[in-house]
């Protein structure tokens, strides 16, 4: 069953970037409410741990580096539908492949820095979710 719920990192480059705004405010005119909200460092244990289904990938190593280069901001959001509906509004994984609009093409450099997350399936909305929040963090 679909739940409601959907789990995003606004990922470095977009905290480097000043983006931190601009990528909310299409969050929020796009329907989401944010239910849980934080800035927070990984470490590089919490970004293996995070990734650790791409562990194979030849592009790991680079996505460690990336993804513990700075601060992100973690957030679940709350929309009917919210997963696939937020998958929608960042765009696909390549910028250079995503929609006109899409939070990816606005603000994205490349596949490798692609300035947002958005979970794929319910149960990692769930999974991801609670790797960042506690159930008192969330309301
Ligand atoms: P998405 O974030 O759209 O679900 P995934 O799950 O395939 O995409 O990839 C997770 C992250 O790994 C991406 N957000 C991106 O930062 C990085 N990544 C994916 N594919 C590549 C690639 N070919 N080269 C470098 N980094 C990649």
């Amino acid at each position: 069953m679909a739940t409601n719920r959907t789990f995003t990192m606004l990922k470095p480059d977009s905290i480097e970037k000043g983006n931190i705004g601009p990528i909310l405010d299409k969050i929020n005119a796009a329907g989401f409410k944010i239910v849980a909200m934080k800035m927070t460092h990984m470490t590089r244990r919490d970004a293996e741990a995070f990734y650790a289904v791409h562990n194979e990938r030849p592009f790991f190593g680079e996505l460690v580096e990336y993804m513990t280069r700075g601060p992100i901001v973690a957030a679940i959001l709350e929309k009917e539908n919210a997963v696939e509906d937020f998958r929608t509004l960042i765009g696909a994984t390549n910028p250079a492949d995503a929609a006109e609009g899409t939070i990816r093409k606005l603000y994205a450099a490349s596949i490798g820095e692609n300035a947002v997350h958005g979970s794929d399936s319910d149960e990692n909305a769930a999974i991801e979710g609670a790797f960042h929040f506690s159930g008192r963090e969330l309301f």
